[in-house]
């Protein structure tokens, strides 16, 4: 039994090292959220994703946390400051990504977010979650988002 116990053990090191290795890049996700409202983002490209609204975000570098991921791109994609508080949802497989939603809220002092890379910004309560035209991946966290404004 201690054998197959060893065995069992050493079948799960392995296994986590191979989603290391065939891993995608990570695209970070972010709900930023104030008073109620979660920040939506409208796309302008891809041609099939136009016009839809997003969880701002964008793919995480090389060697660079997740967090401060989140801080670089949306200082780059909104001109605001935000601290991380917290994850939302399961990973989603995309083609060639795993998308992985963080939460974050404004930080004491931020300018307020411009859409310097996206066609509009919303702030988007949680009546309005469910009906709002979001990209295909982030539908998916829809619930998960409702369940979170509510709580705050
Ligand atoms: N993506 C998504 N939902 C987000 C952010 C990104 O589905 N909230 C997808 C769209 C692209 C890929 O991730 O297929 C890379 O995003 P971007 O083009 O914004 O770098």
């Amino acid at each position: 039994r201690l054998v197959l116990r060893l065995l069992a053990a050493r079948a799960e090191v392995l296994v986590e090292r191979a989603a290391e290795v065939t891993g995608r890049p990570v695209v970070v996700a972010t709900a930023v959220v104030r008073d109620g409202a979660v920040l939506a983002a409208r796309r302008t490209r891809p041609a099939e994703l136009a016009g839809r609204w997003e969880l701002p975000g964008g793919r995480v570098e090389q060697g660079e946390a997740e967090p401060d991921a989140v801080v670089r791109e949306l200082r780059e994609e909104l001109g605001v400051d935000v601290r991380v508080t917290g994850r939302l949802g399961t990973d989603l497989p995309l083609a060639d990504v795993l998308l992985r939603v963080h939460t974050a809220e404004l930080a004491p002092g931020s300018p307020e977010p411009e859409p310097l890379e996206h066609g509009a910004l919303r702030w988007v309560d949680a009546a309005d979650v469910p009906g709002l035209d979001w990209v295909p991946a982030d539908r998916a966290v829809a619930a998960d988002l409702v369940t979170l404004l509510r709580s705050g």
